[in-house]
């Protein structure tokens, strides 16, 4: 292996998470010891690192944090647990292994994630191992769910949309493989060593990332127009399936796309990926490999904020990174291929398949799986995947496909669904079936205001401002994140709001509604009353004001509330 990976080309001194990562011999770091201390429920910061890469996130209850500082106790430590599968299906048992670590290991609840993952929060230190094997016992993984490596691969989940879409998934799948890292390390602190879903035994190496892996978190993410579910434009590499008649072709090739940002720093700043060109099929895993590459040697590794893919790409320029690539691959990209998105929302309820079999798209509010008095959803999902013999697809909207039905079990499925009272979401706006919203408090330690827990409440009062205006099935994307880290990817919203202070939101507006424009700030730090005050006219304007088929985000644009960003680099402008 070349040792150019190890070579920043920034000259500054690599930042403390670079040295951890030197020092982890490939992300063991003390983890097997520090995990069996019992005197505390928390790990050492240095292991907190590396646990990322192991899929794990050290958090604190953030409603408890006062209290238990009160009575001098030590923060309420716990983990969550990302689960990734490339695409985001599972099968019905894993659906099961997933609801019975919830229950018995976690904090009782399931949460569908915005990269088709699944993640458990409130695990205790005690129980990781357990949570970890039953985890893979399923052959799932949490292996770089988190961590500075390629991350889940996202793909379009929709069967029924494409015949092309089982082909690109196992694509997906391919890239997903040949990127995972191949330390031994996960398996000896968690598996005690047993072969579970992969064996490369005495391989001590990382071929693609070396000892040091990435610089910062890498994201891939395959569309098969005309749906941009997984929004390829805020992927770090993303894929564009080019299909004719029922035939996949090929991809158009996306870079540098990226969310995060951080409030008052303009060098930081959301970005949509440029569509630099054309490959085959086979060609994807190659291009893959060596973007990834291209990032490991130039990525900034002294500057974390700065060091994500969308930097190195606009820091360098596109020219000089599709000459990179082209060097390393050793072929010329082919011109890019016609292609249109026409949204990059779900499509609830049932639907057929091309290949005569059922999908199923339950609304499920910001991927919160849970029992509610009113609503057993969490029940009821469990009741379906102990009969259902197709699969569950993890949509990028947060939303769940009960998928692959056949016609015989159709009927059965629907009655559960009837039974629980599962919602395809028809009884919301149809804005609400368009928002997202990351899970800030009480378990990220980055959220600055809520999300999860207030856009419900937010969107029930834009529904009335809606239903004055008669708008209440105009398909309008809304997204909110807790902090401007940008989970539920808020810069692609028509409408967002990025949590600035407890209660307090920028309200950005102007995103493309098929997730293929950045939006723009239009009021900062504002409350409740505020956004509904400065919402209302806009709504009102845009019902009477619209054209033929024009989207929120067109329209204001158009009506002058805000100017059209064309690339991150004018987002602050
Ligand atoms: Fe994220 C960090 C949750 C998708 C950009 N993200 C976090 C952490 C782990 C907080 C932390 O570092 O302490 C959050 C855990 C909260 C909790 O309590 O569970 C967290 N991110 C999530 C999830 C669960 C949001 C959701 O509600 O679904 C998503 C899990 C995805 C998955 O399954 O792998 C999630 N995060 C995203 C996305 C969207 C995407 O990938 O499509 C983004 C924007 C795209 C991008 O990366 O540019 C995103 N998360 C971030 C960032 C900002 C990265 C940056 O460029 O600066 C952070 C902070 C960081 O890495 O330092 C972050
Ligand atoms: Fe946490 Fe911020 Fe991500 Fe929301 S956007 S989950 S608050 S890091």
């Amino acid at each position: 292996m070349s040792e150019n990976h190890l070579l920043s080309p920034n000259s500054a001194p690599h930042s403390d998470v670079e040295e951890i990562k030197k020092r982890s011999n490939y992300l063991r770091g003390s983890l097997a010891e520090t995990l069996e201390d019992r005197i505390t429920g928390s790990i050492p910061e240095d292991d907190n690192r590396l646990m990322k890469f192991h899929g794990s996130y050290m958090q604190d209850d953030r409603d408890l944090r006062n209290e238990r500082n009160k009575q001098k106790l030590e923060p309420a430590y716990q983990f969550m647990v990302r689960v990734r599968a490339a695409g985001g299906i599972v099968t019905p048992e894993q659906w099961l292994t997933i609801d019975r670590i919830a229950q018995q290991l976690a904090n009782g609840t399931i949460r569908l994630t915005t990269r088709q993952s699944f993640q458990l929060h409130g695990v205790i230190k005690w129980n990781m191992k357990s949570v970890i094997q039953e985890v893979n016992e399923a052959l799932l993984s949490t292996l770089a769910a988190c961590g500075d490596v390629n991350r889940n691969v996202m793909c379009n989940p929709n069967p029924y949309q494409s015949e092309v879409h089982e082909e690109v998934y196992e694509w997906a799948k391919k890239v997903s493989n040949h990127l995972d890292p191949r330390t031994r390390a996960y398996h000896e602190i968690w598996l005690d060593e047993e072969k579970v879903v992969d064996s490369r035994d005495g391989i001590e190496e990382e071929p693609i990332y070396g000892p040091v892996y990435l610089p910062r978190k890498f994201k891939i993410g395959i569309a098969v127009p005309p749906a941009n579910e997984v929004d390829v434009f805020s992927q770090d590499l993303g894929f564009i399936a080019i299909h004719e008649g029922g035939r996949l072709l090929g991809f158009n090739v996306a870079v540098g796309g990226g969310m995060g940002m951080s409030h008052g720093d303009p060098k930081t700043y959301p970005q949509v990926g440029r569509v630099i060109g054309f490959i085959t099929p086979e060609q994807i895993v190659d291009v893959a490999e060596k973007t990834v590459t291209i990032q490991r040697d130039y990525g900034d590794r002294a500057v974390r904020k700065h060091a994500r893919f969308k930097y190195t790409i606009d820091d360098r320029g596109i020219e000089w990174f599709i000459d990179e690539l082209e060097q390393r691959l050793g072929w010329k990209l082919q011109e890019t291929r016609p292609y249109h998105f026409d949204h990059n929302g779900d499509r609830y309820g049932w639907v057929k398949g091309s290949n005569d079999q059922w999908h199923y798209t339950v609304f499920i509010q910001n991927g919160r799986v849970k029992d509610e008095d009113n609503y057993p959803l969490m029940t009821g999902l469990r009741e379906i995947a102990k009969v259902h013999t197709g699969d569950f697809r993890l949509t990028p909207n947060q939303n769940l496909i009960i998928g692959n039905v056949t016609s015989e079990k159709k009927q059965e499925i629907e009655q559960l669904i009837q039974a629980y009272g599962l919602n395809d979401g028809t009884a919301y706006s149809a804005l609400r079936r368009n928002s997202m919203a990351c899970v800030a408090l009480p378990t990220c330690g980055l959220a600055m205001a809520e999300s999860e827990r207030y856009l419900p409440t937010l969107l029930d009062k834009i529904e009335l401002i809606l239903d004055e205006a008669g708008l209440r099935e105009e398909e309008i994307v809304i997204r909110m994140t807790g902090c401007p880290n940008g989970c539920a990817r808020p810069a692609l919203a028509e409408i967002a709001f990025i949590g600035k202070a407890v209660g307090k939101y920028n309200m950005y507006l102007g995103g493309g509604f098929a997730g293929n424009r950045l939006n723009k700030l239009y009021r900062e730090n504002i409350g409740e009353a505020e956004i509904l005050e400065e919402l209302r006219p806009i709504l009102n304007r845009y019902a009477k004001e619209r054209q033929e088929g024009e989207h929120f985000g067109d329209f204001v644009i158009r009506a002058g509330y805000v100017k059209e960003v064309r690339s991150g680099l004018d987002f602050h402008e």
